[in-house]
C-alpha cells in the first residue's frame, strides 16, 4: 500500500482565541469562554491562562469561578466561530479537496497526492498555518503522520501554535511512553477500563494480545490493539459540502384537501429538523415544492435573517409558503420541504474524541 500523507490541524483554544483577536484587553488573560447563564452553565474552552488554574471545556461555570476568581468570563459568539471555521475550512481546500472537517477548529487532510511530491508534509503544514494565521490572525497546531490516528495524537503535542511530525523514526518511542488517557480514542471511561486492567502506558497497551483487548473493549479491541501498533486504516472521508436539506413525499392518490395536505408538511418539517439536526446544521432559507397532478412543479422560497434548525419554525414558514403557492383547483401529487443556505448550528457539549 502507498505511504499515505495525512495532515491534522486543531486550532488553538478556539473560542477563546478568536475572542482575545477580537478584544485585545483579553490578551495574555485567563478567559473563560462560555454559554449564556440561561444555557447548561458549561465552560467551552479556556485560554492557556486560564488551564492553569485548572479549567478546562465542559466544566460546570460555577466551578471555573472557584477555580479562577479573576478570570475574563465571555459569552459564546458562535457567528464569530463560525466565521473563522469557514475561513480555516476553505483554505484546507485550496490545498486538497480531500478534507474531513471534525468540528469547527478541527479537520484531517489526506494531501498523498499532491502535485508536489517533492514538499515534505510538514512544510505543506506550514504553509497551512501560516495561510491562517494570515487570514484570521489565529494560530493552529498541526500533526503530520502517514495516519490519521497519528497526526491527531501529533497535533496535540505541541500546541500551541506547534506542529509535530510522527513518522518510522520516533512512532515507537512516542507510542510507548504515551499515558494510556492520551491515545486518541480512549476517553474517560475507557481509560477507567485501561487502569482497572494494569494498562497505565501504550507500552502495556502493546503488551495485550488482541483476544483480551476485544473481551475488554469488545468491537473497539482490534483498533486499540492496532493503534498501540501506530497502525489505522482509516481514510480521511471528503466531506461534500452539504448545501441543503430536503424531503419530499409522494400521495398514493392526487390531493387537494389543506388540511391533509398540511399535516404531511408538519411530518416533512419534523423529518427535515431532524436530519438537520443530525447534521448539526441548520438554514437560512426554506422551500416548499409542490408537483401538480399534472406533474408541473412549482416551487417557492423565503431567506430568513435567523437560521432555522426546529421543526415548528420550519413548519411555520412552509406553511406560509404552501398558502401562497398552492392553487385550490389544483390537486398535487407531491410535496417537499427544504432548508437551505446551511451552516453549523451551536456546538453540542461532547468530548469529540469519544467517537474518533
Ligand atoms: P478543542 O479543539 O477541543 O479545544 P480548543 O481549541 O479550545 O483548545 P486546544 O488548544 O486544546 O485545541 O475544541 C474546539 C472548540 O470547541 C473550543 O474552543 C470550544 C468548543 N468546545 C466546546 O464548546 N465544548 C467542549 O466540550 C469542547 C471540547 C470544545
Ligand atoms: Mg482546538
Amino acid at each position: 500500500m502507498e505511504e499515505r500523507r495525512i495532515i491534522h490541524i486543531d486550532m488553538d483554544y478556539f473560542f477563546a482565541q478568536v475572542e482575545m483577536r477580537d478584544n485585545p484587553k483579553l490578551k495574555g488573560k485567563p478567559v473563560i469562554v462560555g454559554g449564556k447563564a440561561s444555557n447548561r452553565g458549561v465552560v467551552s474552552t479556556a485560554s492557556y491562562e486560564a488551564r492553569k488554574y485548572g479549567v478546562h471545556s465542559a466544566m460546570p461555570m460555577s466551578q471555573a469561578h472557584k477555580l479562577c476568581p479573576n478570570g475574563y468570563y465571555v459569552t459564546s459568539r458562535f457567528d464569530a466561530y463560525r466565521e473563522a471555521s469557514k475561513q480555516i475550512m476553505d483554505i484546507f481546500r485550496s490545498y486538497t479537496e480531500i478534507v474531513e472537517p471534525m468540528s469547527l477548529d478541527e479537520a484531517y487532510l489526506d494531501i498523498t497526492h499532491l502535485v508536489r511530491p517533492d514538499l515534505p508534509a510538514s512544510t505543506i503544514a506550514n504553509f497551512i498555518r501560516r495561510d491562517i494565521l494570515e487570514q484570521t490572525e489565529l494560530t493552529a497546531s498541526a500533526g503530520v503522520s502517514y495516519n490519521k490516528f497519528l497526526a491527531k495524537l501529533a497535533s496535540g503535542m505541541n500546541k500551541p501554535n506547534g506542529i509535530t511530525v510522527i513518522d518510522y523514526n520516533n512512532v515507537h518511542d512516542i507510542l510507548m511512553n504515551l499515558d494510556i488517557g492520551e491515545f486518541p480514542g480512549v476517553g474517560k471511561a475507557s481509560e477507567k477500563v485501561m487502569h482497572n486492567n494494569n494498562i497505565f502506558t501504550g507500552q502495556d497497551l502493546y503488551n495485550k494480545d488482541e483476544f483480551e483487548l476485544i473481551r475488554l473493549f469488545g468491537k473497539r479491541g482490534r483498533g486499540l490493539y492496532n493503534k498501540a501498533r501506530g497502525i489505522d486504516h482509516n481514510e480521511v472521508k471528503a466531506t461534500r459540502i452539504r448545501k441543503s436539506v430536503g424531503t419530499e413525499r409522494t400521495f398514493a392518490t392526487d390531493v387537494n384537501d389543506d388540511d391533509e395536505i398540511l399535516r404531511k408538511v408538519w411530518e416533512l418539517s419534523g423529518k427535515t429538523a431532524e436530519r438537520l439536526n443530525k447534521l448539526q446544521k441548520s438554514g437560512k432559507t426554506v422551500t416548499v415544492k409542490i408537483k401538480t397532478y399534472q406533474y408541473e412543479t412549482l416551487s417557492k422560497q423565503t431567506s430568513l435573517r435567523d437560521p432555522v434548525n426546529s421543526e415548528t419554525d420550519i413548519y411555520n414558514i412552509a406553511h406560509t409558503l404552501y398558502t401562497e403557492l398552492k392553487d385550490p383547483d389544483i390537486p398535487i401529487r407531491l410535496i417537499g420541504v427544504t432548508v437551505g443556505n446551511l451552516e453549523q448550528s451551536a456546538y453540542r457539549n461532547m468530548t469529540i474524541y469519544d467517537f474518533l
